[in-house]
């Protein structure tokens, strides 16, 4: 009898508040953006974050609509990735909206990779689209101002820290460079992306955004690859520790 009540009431209080409820629910997991540009690899990094495995086969590079993931651990240490759309379309920009105005996330995922993006061809075109290592690099960039802006809207918003991993990921492919691509993206670097992770810093405060730069692979030890399978993997764990240190799940 008593137990009844108190579930009625439990029941009750959750029916009176529906909204509460969803956020609880929702809320359970820190949440967290994954941006860059089309073809950098961040729908790859976001399965390899969440375990899934790539499903066999070149999986279609770019996609128009959110993606979301997540990441189940013991004790609700988990994460839910949204994957907001590299291309330029209409639905990009609600995506960014969603993600850093109408929902604000709890961190956030940049994804770069070092001027490897692959790239996408124009819709009616056929044969491979091409572009050279210094063009993806100005594409990266032009498209790291367009979220570091939202980002540092954002931070000023919030009443608690935002933090930001600039994953530079595809490190199979310069693996005997990573030191030099990790540089690239820092801080303090003086390079054209360094220079703007300084502007959003200022921007933003210093104490409210934390900036790391981890490198990344989703795949490797292929025949040919730099990395051993081994290398790629212990990149995939360190970042995903990162991510529970910065969510305070240890
Ligand atoms: N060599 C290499 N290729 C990758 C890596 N991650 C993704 N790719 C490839 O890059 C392309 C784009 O990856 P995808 O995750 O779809 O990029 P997205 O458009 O940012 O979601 C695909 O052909 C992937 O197979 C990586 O770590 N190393
Ligand atoms: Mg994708």
């Amino acid at each position: 009898m008593a137990r009844s009540t108190r579930s009625r009431t439990i029941l009750g209080a959750i029916a009176s508040t529906p909204e509460r409820a969803h956020q609880l629910f929702r809320r359970r997991f820190p949440v967290v953006a994954v941006t860059g540009m089309t073809g950098v690899g961040k729908t790859q990094l976001a399965d390899r974050l969440t375990r899934r495995g790539t499903d066999g086969g070149p999986a279609e590079v770019g996609s128009a609509v959110m993606e979301r993931r997540t990441r189940r651990s013991r004790r609700l240490h988990g994460f839910r990735f949204l994957v907001v759309p590299g291309d330029n379309a209409a639905t990009r920009l609600g995506a960014l909206d969603e993600v850093f105005h109408d929902e604000p996330v709890d961190g956030v995922i940049h994804v770069v990779a070092h001027g490897h993006a692959t790239p996408r061809r124009a819709g009616g075109t056929s044969g491979a689209a091409s572009a050279t290592r210094e063009e993806q690099l100005a594409a990266e960039l032009e498209d790291w101002t367009i979220t570091a802006h939202r980002i540092a809207s954002m931070a000023v918003r919030r009443d608690r820290p935002v933090w930001l991993v600039i994953a530079v990921t595809k490190a199979d492919l310069f693996a005997d460079d990573i030191d030099e691509a990790i540089r690239y993206y820092s801080p303090g670097s003086g390079t054209p992306f360094g220079d703007k992770v300084d502007e959003l810093r200022a921007l933003a405060g210093g104490a409210r955004l934390s900036v790391d730069v981890l490198p990344v692979s989703s795949q490797g030890g292929s025949r040919n690859a730099a990395l051993s399978e081994k290398q790629a993997n212990a990149l995939v764990d360190a970042l995903a520790t990162r991510l529970a240190q910065l969510s305070g799940h240890v």
